[in-house]
């Protein structure tokens, strides 16, 4: 097979006619206000609430990773946090940040969530939180995360950076746990550029969460001890004209899906993404698959760099496991933590944007296929 004449990324950021960013950019020109709660902001804040997400809040954030700490922040969490190995640098980090530890608990190979079952054992004295990853934009299992979040007196944070329009039974997933963080950064469906929000089970705490993000200044009086990760005018303006194409983009990469489901069922040793029948709208944010080196024949990490030949750039997110970082290693993760170390080396993103060809997502299929038992 001849490698593709030009690459194929992960992703490709969603662009709107550049008129409309124009005209978006024109509004802020002429009232002259940059940041800080500014009109864009208060427009994008409310569409995305009462239309797209339909949740009680939304608070725009410069990204999802100071979005994850301003929550943690504002639920006032004191110890140890429980979380999933198999995700971003960004959930870890945002805990430590917080002053918090990190407890690793291992996931579900289905889903390649945190597995509920595993997180009783987890806790002690010192839990006061659960902050899960809807990964790849799969849901987690949010009824029996409450389950226990309850029994054990426990926040829960989902970290949504990939579940954007997630809906389960029609409600948007941010409806779940005590807050929800998603991230609109540039390789996101939705995105502006960098950015993301943060929904909240409760009014009041949107509004601790918006002094926080504001250097704790309330009406001229300090209230507590903020940062600033506020959105910024360009940010929000570059987010209104994203959402108006985003349901093309929806549309595109569910035909992408499609091919890809259709082709790759058909490869022994290629794992597909669990259909959950909770969901009745889908993120489309990421396609993971999972190659099984016994059924397969070979290894994740030479398709990986077969497919890099063929100009194909898949990912192999998220490799390595936040257990392996040299601050979070521990001795016996690999025995704690079995499923998450095995996953890990299976995964394997592919491209995945509304504008890749019928021609190019069965090119990558055949690419695939091409690569087994090291043909
Ligand atoms: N939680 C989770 C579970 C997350 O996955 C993330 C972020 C976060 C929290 C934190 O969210 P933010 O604080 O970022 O809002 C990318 C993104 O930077 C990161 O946002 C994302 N997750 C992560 C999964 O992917 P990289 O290091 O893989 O990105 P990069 O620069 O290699 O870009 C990927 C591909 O996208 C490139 O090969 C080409 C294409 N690309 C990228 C950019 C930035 C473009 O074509 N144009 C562009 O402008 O992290």
């Amino acid at each position: 097979m001849k490698p593709l004449k030009s690459p194929l990324y992960i992703t490709k950021p969603l662009l709107a006619d550049l008129n409309l960013f124009q005209h978006e950019l024109q509004d802020v020109w002429e009232s002259g206000w940059l940041t800080n709660n500014g009109f864009k902001h208060q427009k994008l804040e409310k569409i995305l609430r009462d239309e797209v997400l339909r949740v009680p809040n939304v608070s725009l954030v410069t990204n999802a990773t100071l979005g994850l700490l301003g929550v943690l922040k504002t639920l006032d969490l004191k110890g140890e946090i429980i979380t999933t190995p198999f995700t971003f640098p960004a959930t870890a980090h945002a805990i430590t940040w917080a002053g918090l530890k990190p407890v690793f608990c291992d996931i579900d190979p289905s889903t390649m969530n945190i597995d509920p079952c595993r997180i009783e054992a987890s806790i002690t004295k010192n839990t006061s939180a659960i902050l899960a990853v809807h990964v790849f934009g799969q849901p987690c299992d949010v009824d029996a995360v409450e389950k226990i979040a309850q029994k054990y007196h426990l926040k829960v944070i989902y970290d949504a950076a990939h579940a954007f329009e997630l809906e389960l039974n029609h409600k948007s997933v941010a409806s779940f746990g005590d807050a929800s963080v998603f991230s609109f950064h540039a390789t996101k469906l939705f995105h502006t550029g960098e950015g993301g929000a943060v929904v909240f089970s409760r009014n009041s705490e949107k509004e601790k969460f918006d002094v926080l993000k504001n250097f704790g200044i309330k009406e001229e009086e300090i209230l507590s001890c903020g940062l600033n990760f506020k959105m910024s005018e360009l940010q929000a303006a570059l987010g209104l004209v994203v959402l108006e194409v985003r349901e093309k983009e929806r549309s595109e990469r569910a035909r992408v899906k499609k091919i890809y489901e259709n082709s790759l069922s058909q490869i022994e040793g290629v794992i597909l993404p669990i259909q959950n029948q909770q969901v009745t709208r889908e993120s489309l944010q990421y396609f993971a698959v999972r190659i099984s080196e016994k059924d397969f024949g070979t290894s994740r990490d030479i398709v990986w760099k077969k497919l890099k030949d063929r100009n194909i750039h898949t990912r192999r997110y998220f490799y390595p496991l936040c257990t392996e970082y040299p601050h979070y290693k521990q001795v016996d993760s690999r025995k704690v933590l079995p499923i998450a170390y095995r996953v890990v080396d299976e995964v394997l993103c592919l491209p995945f944007y509304g504008s890749i060809t019928d021609n190019e997502a069965h090119f990558v299929c055949e690419a695939i296929e091409s690569l087994r038992r090291g043909t």
